[in-house]
């Protein structure tokens, strides 16, 4: 019965080294095709790729199984929905024609059996800041993206990649929660929840797989990540289940 909803965050694929980003790969093919058959939907929810960006004629090297995988889903009935996260923010048309899929800039707010959910890659979000929030606003712009386009793809991929290697997926860093009161994704949950009732805000970005109840009827539940965690959720149309995969 193809009747469950699967989320999922933060692979970063192509993070170096490429050794264990093939391995990782071929761990989210695996699950993938475990999903295959019982997913009615698919919300891909950020940084996906460690870097992607679409040039008019060319698009990255690699992630074939996974793409291959995808497009299998997709040709299966599976509905895809991907995020932009702060490391493949610049995903345009190629795989929303490829894959048959929705792209979702910031937040999607949809309703499921009578249950709201807020999803978010979830960078940029709560208070603080301020330095992160101009930068993505500039990164998206029209004109970041225009002159990026004009650079040589090995120099502007190469750039890319050589600043990833400074980011928490490639060196290893192991995240802890921080309390109610400190994780920002929380309080920005709390936050939304005094304009709106949302069931489940479901987040990725934070690299730490979390599910906490706020007051009584909402969840914010995080999605971690594939290097260390490889977690995902889960939703049968009543309960929400935040799971590990460890095949
Ligand atoms: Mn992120």
């Amino acid at each position: 019965m193809r009747n469950k909803i699967f989320f999922a965050s933060d692979f970063h694929l192509g993070v170096l080294p490429k050794a264990t980003s093939i391995e990782r790969e071929l761990r989210i093919v695996a699950w993938l095709d475990a999903i295959k058959n019982d997913a009615a939907e698919l919300f891909l929810v950020g940084d996906i790729f460690d870097f992607w960006f679409e040039y008019s004629t060319v698009v990255p090297k690699g992630f074939i199984r996974f793409l291959g995988k995808l497009a299998e889903l997709a040709d299966l009935g599976v509905k895809i929905t991907l995020f932009k996260g702060n490391h493949d923010m610049w995903m345009f048309g190629y795989l929303k024609e490829q894959l048959n899929a929705t792209i979702v800039d910031d937040e999607l707010i949809l309703t499921r059996n009578d249950k709201q959910f807020f999803i978010h890659h979830g960078d940029g979000l709560g208070p603080g800041d301020v330095k992160y929030k101009f930068l993505k606003s500039f990164f998206r712009s029209r004109i970041c993206q225009w002159l990026f386009a004009r650079l040589h793809p090995n120099l502007g991929i190469g750039i890319a990649q050589r600043w990833s290697r400074h980011s928490r997926a490639a060196t290893r860093e192991e995240e802890r929660f921080l309390g109610e009161d400190q994780e920002w994704l929380i309080q920005y949950a709390k936050e939304e929840l005094t304009h709106r009732h949302i069931d489940y805000f479901i987040f990725g970005h934070r690299h730490l797989p979390y599910d906490v109840a706020i007051g009584d009827n909402t969840r914010v539940v995080n999605l971690g990540e594939w290097i260390y965690h490889f977690t995902y959720a889960v939703w049968d149309g009543e309960q929400l289940i935040l799971n590990k995969w460890t095949r």
